[in-house]
């Protein structure tokens, strides 16, 4: 593959989509062409998905048809949109891809890790984010911050122990794939989780053979 993947994770409200702009911005000035997608979403059909999955009027969806939505959801979304960029050889950066579905759904709701695993495997084709941003923060924290000018989402709903699963899910992945996921703290100020992403996804494209033009 020419580009480069990344993905940014992490509890609801921790900053992904503020950090993914500036990121962008970062990357463009030094030359690359960026690509910016997001899960649920991404394609026409994976925002159908989306509404679906987070419509709160939906709280009759059973565990098994959710995971499967965020499925079909990420294979249109690879498929359609991520493969053809990467083989453009854009850097593509998503807001959310498969380490969110093993975090709400296997760590939140319980579902096997070997099903999900399978699910991944099927999804994606076996495409993985070169890197993973993990920006952490305590739930409460990052709910209190998504919810503050707007309403709550279905997910956004679930109880605040099923948010504290989600954020020990995450930090296990960071314990499980350290070479790909890098946690940064979502505690401190804006423009300091800026400059840590900004400086670990410089270090990474340069080791892939990606450097600033
Ligand atoms: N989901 C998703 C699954 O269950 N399984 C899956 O497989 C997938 C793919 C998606 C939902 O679906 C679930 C997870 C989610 O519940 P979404 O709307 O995309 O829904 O939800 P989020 O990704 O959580 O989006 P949010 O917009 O809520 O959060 P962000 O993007 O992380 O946060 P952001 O940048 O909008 O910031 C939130 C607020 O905090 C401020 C910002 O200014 C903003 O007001 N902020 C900070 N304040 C202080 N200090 C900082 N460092 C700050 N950074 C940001």
């Amino acid at each position: 593959m020419k580009g480069f993947f990344i993905s940014l994770e992490g509890v609801e409200g921790s900053g992904k989509s503020t950090q993914i702009a500036l990121l962008k911005e970062h990357l463009e000035e030094r030359g690359h062409r960026v690509e910016v997608t997001r899960e649920p979403g991404g394609t026409p059909i994976s925002e159908a998905i989306r509404k679906i999955l987070l419509d709160p009027s939906n709280d009759a969806l059973h565990p098994t048809a959710e995971i499967l939505l965020y499925a079909s959801a990420r294979a249109q979304h690879v498929y359609q949109r991520i493969l053809p960029w990467l083989e453009a050889g854009a850097v593509v950066i998503s807001d959310r891809f498969f380490d969110s579905t093993t975090a709400y759904q296997g760590a939140g709701r319980g579902m096997a890790s070997v099903e999900i695993q399978r699910l991944h495997l099927l999804a994606t084709g076996g495409l993985s984010p070169n890197l993973t941003i993990l920006i952490d923060l305590p739930a409460e924290d990052g709910l209190a911050r998504a919810t503050r000018y707007r309403a709550s989402d279905r997910i956004e709903l679930e109880s605040i122990e099923f948010h504290r699963r989600v954020r020990q899910g995450y930090l296990r992945l960071a314990d499980e794939y350290p070479d790909r996921v890098r946690r940064v703290d979502g505690m401190q100020p804006l423009d300091a989780v800026a400059r840590e992403i900004a400086s670990t996804v410089d270090a990474r494209l340069d080791t892939a053979g990606h450097p600033a033009k």
